[in-house]
This record gives C-alpha cells, structure tokens and sequence, in this order.
C-alpha cells in the first residue's frame, strides 16, 4: 500500500471508529455543472429570502477558495433516522432531523475528532471541518464521493439505507485516493414529485425552496404567505414527506447516536401541549435542539398557520 492509499484507509477506518455511516473522497476542484445550476437556482429567486445562499458564490463551488491549498474533500455521512416517529399523542409533525440534539455540534464534534487523528497520525495537515456551517455544496461533494446519488426530491440517497443522513465534511491540503461517484437510481419513480403538497419540486432534482414546507416553518422569519395555507399536513418544523415516500427509505435503519435521541418529555407532548407551550417549557425541551433556529415566536407562527 502506498502513502496515499495508506493515509485514506486510516482517514476512513477512523471515522467509522467515530461512528459515521459513510466515508468517501473526492478531489478538491471547481464544480462546473453545479455552477451552472446554482446559479440557475439563484436567478429564479428559488432561494426565497435566504440570502446567505447568494453569498460567497465563488467559494461555495470551490473549496479551494476556502482552504488555502485544499486538495481533498473528505465527506462523511450521519444516520439520524429514529427507531420510532413522534407522531403518537399529537397531530403535529415536527422533522426526524430534530427530535435530539442539533446535528451541527454532534458532526462537527466528530470531524473535529477526525482532523485532530489526522494531523496526530499523519502529520501537518491544514483542514477545516463543515456540517452544513459554511457554503459548500455539500449534496454535490458527497455525491462525488460515491455515498449516493441526488435523487428528483434534491436528497443524496444511499443504495443500502436510503436518505435520513446528514452530511459533514473535512477540506483539507493533504492529497488522498478518490472515489468515483455512483449511478442515479430514482429510474422513472416520481413519488417524491407527486407527493409534495406545494409543488415546491418543481422539476426533477430542483426543488425551489421558496415553496418548500420546511423554508417556510424554519428559515422563513416572516408571516407564511396565505396561498399555502392548508397545505402543511400538520408538519411545524420542517417536513419529511419526499423522503418517507421514497422507495429507498425502506431501507433506512435506526441510528445509533444517543444524542439523536428524543426526550421523554418530547414524546409525551400532546396537541394541546404544543398550543400552550410557554418559553420556559421550549427553552428546557429544545435546549440543544434544532427549534432553537425558529425560536417559540416561530414555532407558534407556524401552529397559528395551521389552524388559523
Ligand atoms: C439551503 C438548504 C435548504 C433549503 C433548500 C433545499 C435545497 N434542495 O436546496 C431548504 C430550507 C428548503 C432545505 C430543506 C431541507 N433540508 Co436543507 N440544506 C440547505 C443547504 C444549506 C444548502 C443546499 C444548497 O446548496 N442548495 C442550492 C441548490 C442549487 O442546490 P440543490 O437543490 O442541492 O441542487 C443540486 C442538485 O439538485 C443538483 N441538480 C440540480 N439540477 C439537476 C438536474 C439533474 C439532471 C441532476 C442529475 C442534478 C441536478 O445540482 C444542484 C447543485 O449541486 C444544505 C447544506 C449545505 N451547505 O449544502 C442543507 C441540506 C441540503 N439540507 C438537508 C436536509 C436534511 C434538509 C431537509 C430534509 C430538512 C427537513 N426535513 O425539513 C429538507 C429537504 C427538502 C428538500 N427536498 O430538499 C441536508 C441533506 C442531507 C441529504 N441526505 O441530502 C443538508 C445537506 C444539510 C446537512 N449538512 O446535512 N434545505
Ligand atoms: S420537504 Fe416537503 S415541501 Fe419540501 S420539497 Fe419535500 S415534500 Fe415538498
Ligand atoms: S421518491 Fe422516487 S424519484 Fe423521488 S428521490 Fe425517491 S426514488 Fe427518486
């Protein structure tokens, strides 16, 4: 085994040990055909008013903009699907994504992990570690990486245990072997497309965001407009409808992270528990969670808006 493959092998024995699903490498470059549909993207306006989406273009679609010298993009996938939905003692829905603690101190903590391995085991490497905190594609990098392919609902999917992954990644200046990217297996399915309540995949692969239930309960900081009214299904944070339809997610097996994990408390929480929620019960409930982002003001906007 020669050095390179040597350092990959350590790299990815290392973040299995760390408990990540997926590992996969790609070389560090520009991403010339996600430019051009990034771009695309951002003319339509499909990003709403997520402005951050419009920043640092150039660097957002190479990571050698980011890191001085980065030869390697090291992506790593996380299992967060749930051994059991939330779903029994109330009628609404919040996303799988946040029944525990927030994904980004659980995979950045990991990847800090990771990059201190490799400067300890293969010396002075530079690297800065991402989980969704800075603008990479990171869809894109994961997908060259071989974890998966994009799939029509915008996901990256895995072959073996479907979509309910979050994705992290490492740049670093170290060179390493590259993984080739993985067939496209949606073939003619479109039940992701036909099941979207507010046709916010408006073509395959293109999901316009300005549509999406899941900008709308957690990115949008304004009033909800009125022509979706009556479309959310019950869903108050997020929404996990394109994927609990894909076939793929059949496939999906419990996480293993305790983190992820939701509270006792959270479980037991009833429609009218969720009415009458006051800021002392959101702020021990979600603590370290994902609802932090909405904070109560938005969580309640979005049960108004359902039953308004
Ligand atoms: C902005 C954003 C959103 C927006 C926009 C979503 C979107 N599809 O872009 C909103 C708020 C709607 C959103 C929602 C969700 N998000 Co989000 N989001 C992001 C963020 C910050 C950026 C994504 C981005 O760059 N979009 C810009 C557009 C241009 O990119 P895109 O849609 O991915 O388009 C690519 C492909 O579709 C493809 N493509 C486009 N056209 C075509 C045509 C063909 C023929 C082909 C083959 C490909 C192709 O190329 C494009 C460029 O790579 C990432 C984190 C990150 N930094 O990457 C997380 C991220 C994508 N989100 C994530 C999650 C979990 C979600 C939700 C599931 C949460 C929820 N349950 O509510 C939903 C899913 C909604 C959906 N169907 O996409 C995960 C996805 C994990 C995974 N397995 O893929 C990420 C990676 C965060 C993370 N680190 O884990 N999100
Ligand atoms: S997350 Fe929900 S609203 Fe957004 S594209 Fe998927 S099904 Fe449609
Ligand atoms: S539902 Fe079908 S079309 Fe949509 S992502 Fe899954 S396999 Fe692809």
């Amino acid at each position: 085994m020669n050095q390179t493959a040597k350092h990959t092998f350590l790299i990815k024995q290392k973040a299995k040990e760390l408990g990540f699903d997926y590992c996969g490498v790609s070389k560090a470059g520009f991403l010339e055909e996600e430019a051009i549909r990034l771009e695309n993207w951002l003319h339509q306006d499909r990003h709403g008013k997520m402005d951050y989406m419009a920043n640092y273009f150039d660097k957002r679609v190479d990571p050698r903009k980011l890191v001085e010298g980065a030869k390697s993009i090291i992506s790593v996938l996380l299992n967060y699907f749930p051994e059991k939905e939330l779903n029994e003692n109330s009628m609404y829905k919040i996303s799988k994504y946040a029944y525990g603690t927030d994904y980004h101190f659980v995979v950045k903590e990991k990847l800090k992990i990771l990059i201190e391995y490799i400067q300890q085991e293969i010396g002075e490497v530079n690297g800065r570690a991402f989980v969704d905190s800075g603008p990479v594609l990171e869809k894109a990098w994961a997908a060259k990486s071989g974890l998966g392919w994009i799939g029509k609902n915008s996901n990256l999917i895995t072959k073996e245990s479907g979509s309910f992954f979050f994705i992290g990644e490492l740049i670093v200046d170290l060179e390493l072997e590259y993984d080739s990217p993985i067939p496209d297996y949606c073939g003619t399915c479109t039940k992701c497309i036909d099941a979207c309540p507010t046709d916010a995949i408006v073509n395959p692969y293109i999901v316009d965001a300005s549509k999406c239930i899941s900008y709308f309960t957690i990115e949008l900081k304004e009033e909800i407009p009125t022509e979706v009214k009556g479309k959310f299904e019950n869903w108050i944070f997020g929404c996990d409808i394109c994927q609990d339809v894909c076939p793929w997610n059949r496939f999906s097996k419990p996480h293993q992270i305790k983190e992820f994990n939701s509270s006792t408390e959270l479980e037991g929480m009833n429609q009218k528990d969720w009415e009458e929620i006051t800021e002392e019960v959101f702020n021990r409930i979600f603590k370290k969670s994902p609802l932090k982002r909405t904070k109560l003001i938005g969580l309640k906007r979005n049960i108004d808006f359902i039953n308004d």
